[in-house]
């Protein structure tokens, strides 16, 4: 089944919004594979953005991201990626429909509250990143009332 990285920036677990949007992913379905909260380094950040780099808000968003602890987590469930990506909303929260955690939380680009990974691959890396050490083997009892 398909996994997606999903991670409560430093804004989102300040204003409390960590239980709303764990919430969301639970009751669409999703299953939490994996959950970690913990401050990142500089270094760690820079890694996990490297394919931004050589963007000019590069070190902006490094600061933003190490300001304070995340939640890490691995979601799982059938078109994971998309899915979540929809359930966020888009980048610039001017631009994030109402519904979407970015439409209904946030106000400016540099502080959307969430990450959550762009394709398969992407999450496939940020998963290796973020958890080296693997994640949870379980399946949930309610599959069956939630895939046919
Ligand atoms: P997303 O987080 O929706 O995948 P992204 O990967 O393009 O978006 O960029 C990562 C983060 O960088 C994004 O959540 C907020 C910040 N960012 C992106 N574009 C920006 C811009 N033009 N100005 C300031 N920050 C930006
Ligand atoms: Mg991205």
């Amino acid at each position: 089944m398909e996994q997606t990285f999903i991670m409560i920036k430093p804004d989102g677990v300040q204003r409390g919004l960590v239980g709303e949007i764990i919430g969301r992913f639970e009751k669409k379905g999703f299953s939490l594979k994996g959950l970690k909260f913990l401050n990142v380094d500089q270094a760690f950040a820079e890694k996990h953005y490297a394919d931004l780099s050589s963007k000019p808000f590069f070190n902006g968003l490094v600061e933003y991201i190490i300001s304070g602890p995340v939640v890490a987590m691995v979601w799982e469930g059938k078109n994971v990626v998309t899915t979540g990506r929809k359930i966020i909303g888009a980048t610039n929260p001017a631009d994030s429909a109402p519904g979407t955690i970015r439409g209904d939380f946030a106000i400016d680009i540099g502080r959307n509250v969430i990450h959550g990974s762009d394709a398969v691959e992407s999450a496939r890396k940020e998963i290796g990143l973020w958890f080296p050490e693997g994640v949870a083997n379980w399946s949930s009892s309610l599959q069956p009332w939630i895939y046919e």
